[in-house]
């Protein structure tokens, strides 16, 4: 599905809300006839002009509340992944304050214009409405923070990945620094992806794709980059890391492991073999989620690196792929591994 979070439009300050609401309020005319005493048509006018600009804050404000998801109401990933990105109680506790204006301003509008009923100048009129818009303006003021807050966190819920639940997607995880990205990014679609020489380069999940081409059809399947994770208890993991050990957890079919044998990286490889470990015993689903071990960076490896993890992991030859990110080579043959995987789906 798409990300549930692609309908959450920019989020207007308060300067901007106001600015908006008082331009229409001041373009609005009340019907009244020519004819009318000046006194009347002052009220009316004036009445017209603080309704249109309250009317125009409670629509503008009731759109924010309902373009932000239910979180709850979500499929477990994106709840989840909301849930690691920012604090859903504040983003709750956020919009039920933006609700709790909307009465306050009906109140406004209310008195208002019964007192603008009773005003016996049309200077009265004029001085009426600007009591009511300096009213407005101190209480959609003091909602700026609540609105900026909700801006802010936009950015980063609209970065999350849409997911196509009903295509394969191959989790790429590993320690940091090791070649993840550099790998989604070559074999994948999506070229957007940030490698650099510093480990937390990722720090969202990125979506790429796949189109595997077959005899009779094309396969797509997705590729998802995910961030480093580091070997440490669930409980100190952060929000990065969470991440990562989410789509290993909710949306993986199969995981691509990239261990880097070198010092290159800056962990040491025991780390990482705990790692796998835990992701072997944790989220293969009892061996039913296919783990594919990568050795990356064997351009830069020693032998005796690679014999090392080889018989750390008591792996033969033909259980691992060596790879360079760099060059491409040998990434042709993971892309074979799930055009035989997916075969299936055909
Ligand atoms: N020599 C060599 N360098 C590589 C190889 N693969 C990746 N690199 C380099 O290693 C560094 C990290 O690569 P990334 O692809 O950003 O690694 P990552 O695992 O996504 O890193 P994080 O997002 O920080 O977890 C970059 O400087 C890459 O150019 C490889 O096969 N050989
Ligand atoms: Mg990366």
């Amino acid at each position: 599905m798409k990300n549930p979070f692609n309908e959450f439009y920019h989020v207007p300050n308060s300067k901007e809300l106001l600015d908006i609401a008082f331009k229409r309020g001041m373009k609005s005319s009340a019907q009244v006839s020519k004819n009318a005493p000046i006194l009347i048509k002052a009220k009316k006018k004036e009445s017209k002009r603080i309704k249109v600009s309250i009317e125009e804050l409670i629509d503008r404000i009731l759109k924010i509340i309902k373009t932000v998801p239910i979180i709850d109401d979500l499929p477990d990933f994106y709840k989840e992944l909301a849930s690691v990105l920012v604090d859903v109680d504040e983003l709750k506790l956020t919009l039920g304050k933006l609700n709790g204006i909307l009465p306050i301003l009906r109140k406004i509008e209310r008195v208002h214009i019964q007192q603008l009923n009773r005003i016996e100048t049309p200077k009265d009129g004029d001085r009426l409405r600007r009591a009511a818009f300096g009213r407005i303006s101190s209480i959609i003021n003091k909602q700026n923070k609540n609105l900026e807050y909700l801006n802010k966190i936009r950015g980063s819920l609209r970065q999350i990945p849409s997911i196509d639940y009903a295509m394969p997607c191959v989790v790429v995880a590993g320690y940091p620094n090791v070649g993840k990205s550099s790998i989604v990014k070559n074999i994948s679609t999506n070229k957007k992806i940030e490698v650099k020489e510093y480990p937390f380069t990722t720090k969202q999940l990125k979506m790429g794709h796949l189109d595997l081409d077959r005899k009779f059809e094309k396969i797509k399947i997705q590729c998802l980059d995910t961030p480093g994770i580091l070997d440490r208890p669930m409980s100190q993991r952060n929000s990065i890391e969470l991440q990562a050990i989410l789509a290993l957890r909710l949306i993986s079919d199969l995981i691509f492991f990239v261990f880097d044998p070198t010092p290159a990286c800056g962990y040491g490889v025991e780390s990482q073999i705990d790692l796998f470990n835990e992701i072997k015993d944790n989220f293969s689903r009892d061996g039913e989620i296919e783990i594919v071990i990568i050795f990356n960076k064997v351009d830069l490896a020693k032998d005796s690196e690679i014999e090392f993890l080889k018989e750390s992991l008591h792996l033969s030859k033909q259980d691992f792929y060596l790879t360079n990110a760099l060059s491409g080579e040998n990434l042709d043959k993971l892309v074979d591994t799930l055009k035989e995987r997916y075969r299936g789906n055909e």
